[in-house]
């Protein structure tokens, strides 16, 4: 997929950008119900609603008791960081589409993941928001960032993308953005500093040049992306039956990769969910976990024996053939 030249000069204006049409339905929908059945104990979320909805508080108080992390799943959300060992959400990073806008928004194909997470809040339990909406505003940079935002900002920030499940409307609490805040970050910085790689304001009305927060809406099928250096918040929902259900990856440029870890307890090399995703995916997006391409010196007969018995299962016919 090739992006317009507007869209390119809009992502370098506001530092977001929402692709429609990334995802075909059939992936979108069985990615959400996969989703759906991690966050709600086994149900979908109408069933979940049709449970809980008579006993508010009751849920209220399971979740209160939730790790906060784990909550970012939903409120009884199992698998949360990629690879989430959900094959359908999962395999969304195969999506060539994909993969291909997020080559063009960091401006190089060597492109990396830093990090993946399964993100959902729902009206009966959502407490993700501030009391004021002048609270809140942040970045995400140190998520994945010892190194505080820089003024070159093309070259030094990463890239954090929402695959959007369903579509998400002005009552569903989108995401609020500055537009265009990515790049006001030095004269922020210098008036308020920030710690290792991130930064929170505590007041938004105290910094005039940023500009009215906007809603992310999107449809089904998008993928939304934003800058790591993009100021930002949550707001609750105005329609409190709703959900808000996306899979998010985060993508750096190859040659940040020294810098570019997450600060996520990931599911580790040797976790099955790890081998058993990286025995099945795509020799592009093993590259993107770090994997050189078929054709690369590293292949070898003898390498790739070993890699057939480390990742049982392993089609290696396409590093085979470029021996
Ligand atoms: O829920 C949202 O839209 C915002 C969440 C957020 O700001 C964050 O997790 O960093």
């Amino acid at each position: 997929m090739q992006l317009t030249e507007e869209q390119l000069a809009t992502w370098k204006r506001d530092g977001c950008l929402v692709v429609a049409d990334v995802f075909p339905p059939e992936s979108v929908t069985s990615a959400l119900e996969a989703i759906e059945r991690n966050a709600y104990d086994g149900l979908t979320y109408a069933e979940y609603r049709e449970k809980w909805d008579k006993n508010p508080e009751e849920i209220r108080r399971i979740c209160e008791q939730s790790p906060s992390m784990q909550l970012l799943a939903g409120p009884f959300g199992k698998a949360l960081h990629f690879p989430t060992g959900l094959d359908a959400v999962d395999r969304l990073l195969e999506n060539e589409d994909y993969l291909d806008v997020a080559c063009q928004l960091l401006s190089t194909n060597e492109i990396r993941l830093g990090y993946g997470q399964i993100f959902l809040r729902e009206g009966l339990t959502d407490t993700r928001y501030s009391e004021h909406p002048w609270q809140g505003y942040h970045i995400d940079n140190g998520t994945n960032s010892q190194l505080p935002p820089h003024p070159n900002w093309e070259q030094y920030h990463y890239i954090l993308s929402g695959i959007i499940l369903h579509d998400i409307e002005l009552d569903g609490a989108p995401m609020l953005v500055c537009p265009g805040s990515h790049r006001q970050l030095p004269s922020i910085f210098g008036s308020h500093g920030g710690r290792a790689g991130g930064l929170g304001i505590a007041d938004r009305r105290q910094f005039k040049e940023l500009a009215e927060p906007t809603p992310v809406t999107a449809k089904a099928g998008s993928a939304a992306f934003r800058s790591s250096y993009l100021i930002h918040a949550a707001q609750p929902f105005a329609n409190r039956s709703k959900q808000r259900a996306w899979m998010g990856y985060h993508f750096h440029r190859a040659d940040n990769a020294d810098w570019c870890h997450t600060t996520r307890p990931i599911p580790g090399w040797g976790s099955p969910e790890f081998l058993n995703f990286v025995a099945k995916t795509t020799p592009r997006v093993r590259h993107v976990l770090g994997w050189p391409m078929p054709g690369d010196a590293y292949y070898t007969s003898e390498s790739l024996q070993r890699i057939a018995h480390a990742y049982p299962g392993i089609d290696l016919t396409p590093y085979q053939e470029a021996l």
